[in-house]
């Protein structure tokens, strides 16, 4: 039996998406702005200045898309709310047109059989909240589950899982750590300040929504991989453990544990107010993990953190973002997973690769490449639930070919192609592998 024929029949098959990345229509119906239309405007910041103007054009096409979601087979689809389409100014008042649009996509889900997974936040922030001090600042904790509230009242009589936060954890290194990311800012207090401010904002929202409703599944998205040391050199095992404390630890342990890893606790001293660590440390029902590829880190001594991704080892292959393709890193990730936090519910919220698809004269994409790197990494996955990890579910980053940040429209991560001149959309030879792989789920 392949790989993918043996998961069980009620196991998630989803794929994911996030708003900024695929919605377009920046202008639309009263929305405000954010960090990354600031950041992609900004001249220099994304590959060929490219910018999430126009992008999948999603929030026009969106029915198209989820015609793609039924025919696939799939049961589930993740998708992220833009804060500034429902608060414009990040408070105060709400725009009901931005809520009408993301009850359309629900709706939308639900008439096809698809399941609505939601992500309260993928990192574009209200460029409003943003002039205040963004995730600087310690109030923003209180704005952001307010946002959760607004748009739960909406939304949660039909949607029932919700993710608080996409990667916080790239959010803080990139985009106030070194500075790659929106809102671009650099040093380590500020990833420090973005790393605990997050941390207080999930817990808030956590308990608004327990609070406030029931029978929803709650959770949040943390881009999870194992980190190894480039070298035995002393050094690197500080590197990677430094990294690792930062990367991994200083978001599980604040939401399982009310701390943050001992090795780097006193870094956060200053931030940290009586009764945080309860805020943080509140109760969730999955914990969704985002997995690319296992991380060599090595001593920078001029980075950051000191550390920085280094030498990698011999033989193995690459992503075309030069990420390593370490599928038994997955089952790595996930075992240490099923070990430390007894056994929660997991799900994998992405896993996928970029690749430089060509397109053939016919119109199909035969990305082999991509099939490969999903086949073997649903292996790893099935290899961790027969170890028994509490594996619940899968899914693939990303629907759609969509702007990948300061790599813009170049780097391709979708399972169906966009031609981003025309927004044809064209299902890749890993659509249909997937598509096989589901339906004999049956
Ligand atoms: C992330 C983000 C996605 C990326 C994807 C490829 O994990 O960084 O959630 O928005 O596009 O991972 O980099």
């Amino acid at each position: 039996m392949a790989e993918e024929d043996a998961f069980p029949d009620d196991f998630v098959w989803g794929a994911s998406t996030s708003s900024y990345q695929i919605e377009g229509a920046v202008d639309a119906d009263g929305r405000g702005q954010s960090i990354w239309d600031v950041f992609s405007h900004t001249p220099g910041r994304v590959k060929g200045d490219e910018t999430g103007d126009v992008a999948c054009d999603h929030y026009h096409l969106w029915a198209e898309d989820f015609e793609w979601l039924a025919r696939g087979g799939f049961n589930a689809y993740r998708f992220s709310t833009a804060w500034p389409r429902i608060l414009p100014a990040g408070a105060g008042a709400v725009e009901p047109r931005g809520l009408d649009f993301y009850d359309r996509l629900v709706d939308g889900l639900m008439a096809r059989g698809v399941t609505p997974w939601l992500c309260l936040y993928h990192w574009d922030l209200p460029q409003a909240l943003q002039d205040e001090g963004g995730w600087l600042k310690r109030d923003i904790a209180q704005k952001f589950a307010a946002y959760a509230r607004v748009v739960a009242g909406r939304l949660a009589d039909r949607v029932h899982h919700w993710v608080m936060f996409n990667e916080a954890n790239v959010h803080a290194l990139c985009g106030y750590g070194v500075g790659s990311h929106a809102p671009g800012l650099t040093g380590l207090p500020n990833m420090l300040a973005a790393i605990h401010h997050q941390n207080l904002a999930q817990g808030l929202a956590l308990q608004a929504l327990r609070a406030e409703h029931s029978g929803l599944r709650l959770g949040t998205v943390i881009s999870l991989q194992p980190v190894r040391p480039s070298s035995d050199a002393p050094e690197d095992h500080r590197a990677a453990q430094r990294f690792d404390a930062f990367w991994n630890g200083a978001f599980l342990d604040p939401l399982f544990n009310g701390f943050y890893p001992p090795t780097i606790a006193d870094e956060f001293s200053a931030l940290v107010a009586a009764g945080d660590a309860a805020t943080m440390h509140q109760p969730v029902d999955f914990l969704g993990v985002n997995y690319y590829s296992r991380m060599h880190i090595a001593a920078a001594p001029h980075s950051l953190l000191g550390a920085w991704w280094g030498a990698v080892p011999r033989g193995l292959r690459f992503t075309a973002m030069g990420w390593p393709i370490t599928p038994d890193g997955l089952y790595e990730e996930l075992t240490t997973l099923r070990d430390r936090n007894g056994n929660l519910e997991l799900y994998i919220t992405e896993n996928g690769a970029c690749f430089d698809d060509r397109v053939a004269a016919d119109g199909t994409v035969h990305d082999d490449d991509r099939v490969e790197f999903l086949r073997t990494h649903l292996a790893a996955a099935r290899r961790a639930l027969a170890d028994g990890v509490n594996l619940r579910g899968y899914f693939v980053w990303s629907l759609l070919d969509n702007f990948e940040w300061t790599e813009g429209y170049s780097r391709r991560f979708g399972i169906i192609h966009v031609d981003f001149q025309t927004l044809k959309r064209t299902p890749k030879a890993s659509f249909a592998y997937l598509a096989e792989a589901m339906a004999r789920r049956g």
